[in-house]
C-alpha cells in the first residue's frame, strides 16, 4: 500500500513528520510504509519475518479493550498533575493546555513504572507465552522496563539509534516488543524503523567492538562512552540517515491491541505528536531474552530517570 493511500486512510492527506526540526514528507521516496502481520500465521512464520526484516508489527495481538483499559488507567493517575484536560476520559488522553510542574508528573511515572499493573500488562499470558515460544524456551523479561508518553506539539521526539548500543553487556538475543498503548497514526509519531537496517546495525557494532577493544570492561559496555555520540544515538537527522543508507523510514498507524517486534540490531526512532485532537502518545518498550542467555545485570533494576542506560 502507498505512502499516500494510508495517509488518506488516516484523513491526513500528505503529511509532513517532523524530528528534530527535520522534515520527511509522506510525499518523499524516503518514506514508506511497515507491512502488518497477522499474529495468526503461525510462530515459524513470524521468526522468519523477524529475521528477514529487522521487525514484526503483530496487528490486533492483544484485546484492544484491556489495552485501553490500562491507558486509562495509567492517564487517571497522571491527572492529578495535570497532564490530563480537566473533564475528559482518562483513556482517550487529552492533554490539558496547562504549564506543568515536570517534578510531578516525573514522580507519578517512576511510581507507574514499580506498579503491579504495569508488570502485569507487560507480563501478561498472551504475551509470555508467545514469547516462550518465540525464544524456543523460558523467556526474561527485563525489569528496566520503559513506559513513555509525549504530549502533542512538543518537539520530543527520539533519535535514531538500535538497542544493542544500551544492552551490550549480555546476549545480542534480545528481542524488544514496542507495544502502542492506545492509538498511535502517523502524526502521532510513534516509532519508524529505518528499512533493512538491523544489517547496518550489525555492522555498526562490529566497528565499535573494534574500536572499544582498549577501553575497560564496564566502559566498553557503555552507550556513552567516548566512541559514541551523545546519547549512544545513531543520528537526529532521519532524512539524511535515508539519503546516506540509500533506504526508507518505514511509518504505520498503530492501533491499540497491536504489538510490533523488532531486533537489537534495527535502527528506529520516533517523530514528533502533531495530534489535532490534542491526545498523548502513550507507549512501552520492553526486553525479553532467552532466560538461559547471558542477562545485562544493568537492567536488572527499574527504569530512573536519567540512569544513563
Ligand atoms: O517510543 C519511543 O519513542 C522509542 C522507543 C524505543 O526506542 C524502543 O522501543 O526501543
Amino acid at each position: 500500500m502507498s505512502i499516500s493511500v494510508q495517509a488518506k486512510q488516516s484523513g491526513q492527506g500528505d503529511l509532513n513528520l517532523v524530528a528534530n526540526g527535520k522534515v520527511l514528507s509522506t510525499a518523499s521516496n524516503r518514506l514508506g510504509f511497515l507491512t502488518p502481520t497477522d499474529p495468526a500465521i503461525g510462530i515459524d512464520a513470524i521468526r522468519r519475518l523477524y529475521e528477514e526484516n529487522g521487525y514484526v508489527w503483530l496487528k490486533g495481538f492483544l484485546p484492544r479493550n484491556d489495552v485501553i483499559d490500562f491507558r486509562g488507567w495509567v492517564f487517571g493517575h497522571m491527572a492529578k498533575t495535570g497532564l490530563i484536560a480537566e473533564g475528559t476520559d482518562p483513556r482517550d488522553g487529552i492533554a490539558s493546555a496547562a504549564a506543568l510542574e515536570g517534578r510531578d508528573v516525573d514522580r507519578c511515572l517512576m511510581s507507574l513504572v514499580r506498579s503491579v499493573a504495569y508488570e502485569g500488562f507487560c507480563a501478561q499470558p498472551r504475551i509470555s507465552r508467545f514469547m516462550d515460544e518465540l525464544l524456543s524456551g523460558i523467556s526474561y523479561l527485563h525489569k528496566r522496563k520503559i513506559m513513555r508518553h509525549v504530549r502533542p506539539g512538543t518537539t520530543t521526539a527520539t533519535p535514531a539509534h538500535y538497542d544493542l548500543v544500551y544492552l551490550r553487556g549480555g546476549t545480542s538475543r534480545i528481542v524488544t516488543a514496542w507495544i502502542p498503548i492506545g492509538d498511535i497514526p502517523v502524526e502521532m509519531g510513534g516509532l519508524t524503523y529505518l528499512e533493512g537496517s538491523h544489517a547496518i546495525g550489525v555492522d555498526m557494532e562490529r566497528e565499535f567492538a573494534e574500536k572499544n577493544e582498549d577501553l575497560s570492561p564496564e566502559e566498553r559496555v557503555s552507550a556513552f562512552n567516548r566512541n559514541m555520540t551523545e546519547g549512544g544515538w545513531v543520528s537526529k537527522d532521519l532524512p539524511d540517515m535515508a539519503e546516506r543508507f540509500d533506504t526508507r523510514w518505514l511509518v504505520a498507524d498503530y492501533e491499540a491491541g497491536d504489538v510490533m517486534l523488532h531486533s537489537p540490531f534495527m535502527i528506529h526512532a520516533s517523530t514528533t505528536n502533531q495530534d489535532r485532537q490534542h491526545r498523548l502518545r502513550l507507549s512501552t518498550d520492553i526486553r525479553y531474552q532467552n532466560v538461559e542467555d547471558e542477562i545485562d545485570a544493568r537492567w536488572n533494576n527499574h527504569w530512573t530517570l536519567g540512569d544513563m542506560l
